[in-house]
């Protein structure tokens, strides 16, 4: 019945073979219009990539965006209004007061040495007593939390995060029975054969960094820590295996499957090639140097605003993504490296320092700014750059206090600076001032202890505002979660001025830490909501980097000079200090 309608419905032969040859014109259509899809697909794929928007601004280029923030930043209302360039300079007047200051801290250190040495019996009893808390209740998790006594892990087994974070704290300060306790469970009960995935930077710092430090402080012969650190290594380094060399955020430990690449932070993968270059070192596998050194040609060859760089870097083209710049969360370390890479192997590879003096002129013509009634001195933010309306914003990261130190660091490489040029002396002086205002974001706050991030005046407050600082902090960003950068330039401005304020500075600090932060019965320390609040309510973690970078540095500031010298050591961005060495 039914072939009979059909027949019906086709009709004669040659109307069936005409009809066949129309369906077979009509599938060549089809098929060549999805080929040329395809093709266009591909084309598209092979094309090359959308020209890149931070061209324009490479090598200092004036373009209209250049001149609209030059014109931004001499309008603001704040004492630099009446300098001819938006340049931050240092004075003559500042020049020659530095060194009559640093000459006279030389020459009469203030406070006796008793007392320092109780200071720091105080940063060991504390270390004990976070570490005793963790042991207690927590051993072996990657992370604590104190008021839960609890410990959780970055993986289903734990990578071994907290402990060999503290290890080299522990070591320092000659606590040697945890540092054993330590030591073993990493040798004897972590493996990193197994099926995690962890952030590329974090366990870089922290748990590389830290076995590295471990293994150096504890006599180079510990080959259970060198092991380990080298099968992490090995584990990681996968990950920077990319078509640009520029990792994803991650890494996989087992699997030879590599994460999704695309917007990485430009600090994470501008901070590992510390760790990297020592482990290549001391291992003699080259292709560890070899992939960090790669990223960094990227990044050193990708164009820039007079130095300084966006946030994000892609990792598919290997070019800085975005437009917010600054040196707090996801731009901070990348500053640090800089010149770090360049102490690192003895000051011979010139182009991490000139990289590093490019961008602090960045800094210094773009970012510092100082607030109207304090004369605090200040890093802001800029962003807008690529949209041709670029906003300066009057906001610091706790975690921008680094600079200071890494100023002065860069400014004397660990020397006494009173023969050094007049430009090291405007960083040293940039040094100071900066640090000055983080002791202030500390100091101003009803609980002696810093807010997350500091917002700050543009104008003078009005006589009726309560708040008569400069500071602002927006509800926010109130919480302290006992962060180390403030502590680590007052240690760098301390050995390096011989100026006993910033050890001072460091006591009082050590002591709201000790009011505020310390748990009762045995808990440890943990993080705070609000340093607004008198008393404070909890987080419930007591970060690694508390134990180790704060307490550590905390340590360091009370003690004597010549422990870890800045000329023959780097801290990696945890604090964990390697040494220098030469490739040859
Ligand atoms: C640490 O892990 C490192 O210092 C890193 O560079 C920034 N963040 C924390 C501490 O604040």
């Amino acid at each position: 019945m039914f072939s009979l309608s059909l027949r019906r419905l086709l009709g004669t032969r040659n109307k069936r073979i005409l009809l066949f040859l129309l369906l077979l014109v009509l599938l060549a259509f089809i098929y060549h219009s999805h080929s040329r899809n395809n093709s266009e697909t591909l084309e598209n794929e092979t094309a090359a990539p959308p020209p890149n928007p931070w061209l324009k601004f490479a090598d200092h280029l004036p373009t209209e965006e250049y001149d609209a923030l030059l014109t931004v930043r001499a309008s603001r209302p704040s004492p630099w209004t009446s300098l001819t360039t938006p340049n931050w300079q240092a004075t003559e007047a500042q020049q020659r007061s530095l060194n009559r200051i640093i000459r006279n801290a030389l020459q009469h250190p203030e406070a006796t040495q008793e007392t320092w040495q109780a200071r720091q019996d105080r940063v060991v009893g504390a270390t004990k007593y976070a570490w005793d808390a963790y042991r207690r209740n927590a051993f072996g998790c990657d992370e604590y939390h104190p008021i839960s006594r609890t410990g959780t892990n970055n993986t289903r087994q734990g990578v071994g995060y907290f402990v060999a974070d503290v290890l080299d704290t522990l070591l320092l300060m000659g606590l040697v029975k945890e540092y054993n306790e330590g030591r073993n469970f990493l040798v004897h009960h972590v493996s990193y054969d197994q099926p995690g995935v962890v952030s590329l930077f974090e366990t870089t710092i922290r748990v590389l960094g830290g076995l590295l430090a471990a293994f150096h402080w504890s006599g180079e012969s510990d080959h259970g820590l060198l092991d380990l650190a080298t099968d992490l290594g090995l584990r990681l380094a996968k990950s920077m295996n990319t078509s640009t060399g520029i990792p994803p955020e991650t890494a996989i430990l087992r699997s030879d499957g590599m994460p999704y690449a695309s917007l990485s932070s430009t600090a994470e993968v501008a901070t590992l090639q510390l760790e990297f270059r020592y482990l290549s070192k001391l291992t003699h596998h080259t292709e560890f140097r070899t992939a960090v050194d790669r990223i960094m040609d990227v990044l050193l060859q990708a164009p820039k605003y007079d130095g300084l760089v966006p946030i994000y870097v892609n990792a598919q083209t290997g070019q800085f993504a975005g437009d917010d710049i600054r040196l707090g969360s996801r731009g901070d370390s990348y500053y640090e490296y800089l010149l770090k890479q360049w102490m690192q192997t003895g000051q011979t590879e010139p182009r991490y320092r000139e990289e590093y003096d490019r961008a602090m002129d960045g800094v210094k013509k773009f970012l510092v700014e100082v607030t109207p009634m304090q004369n605090l001195t200040y890093i802001g933010e800029l962003t807008g750059l690529l949209s041709g309306t670029p906003v300066f914003k009057p906001k610091m990261d706790h975690l921008v206090c680094f600079l200071g130190g890494n100023l002065a660091l860069g400014a004397t490489k660990g020397n006494t600076p009173l023969d050094i040029s007049a430009r090291d002396r405007e960083d040293l002086i940039l040094a100071r001032e900066l640090t000055e205002t983080c002791v202030r974001m500390y100091l101003d706050m009803p609980l002696g202890l810093s807010p997350e991030i500091a917002h700050f005046r543009q104008s003078p407050a009005s006589p009726d505002d309560p708040n008569q600082g400069d500071i602002l902090v927006h509800q926010a960003d109130r919480h302290n979660i006992l962060r180390p950068e403030t502590i680590e330039s007052l240690l760098l401005l301390w050995r390096i001025t011989g100026e006993d304020k910033w050890r001072e500075y460091g006591w009082v600090i050590f002591e709201n830490f000790e009011k505020w932060a310390k748990m009762d019965n045995g808990g440890g320390f943990t993080g705070l909501r609000d340093v607004t609040e008198v008393p404070p309510k909890r987080e419930d973690k007591m970060e690694t980097f508390f134990v180790a970078e704060t307490l550590k540095y905390f340590y360091l500031l009370f003690g004597s000079a010549d422990k870890v010298p800045l000329t023959e050591y780097v801290f990696n961005t945890e604090a964990h200090p390697l040494p220098m060495f030469s490739w040859e």
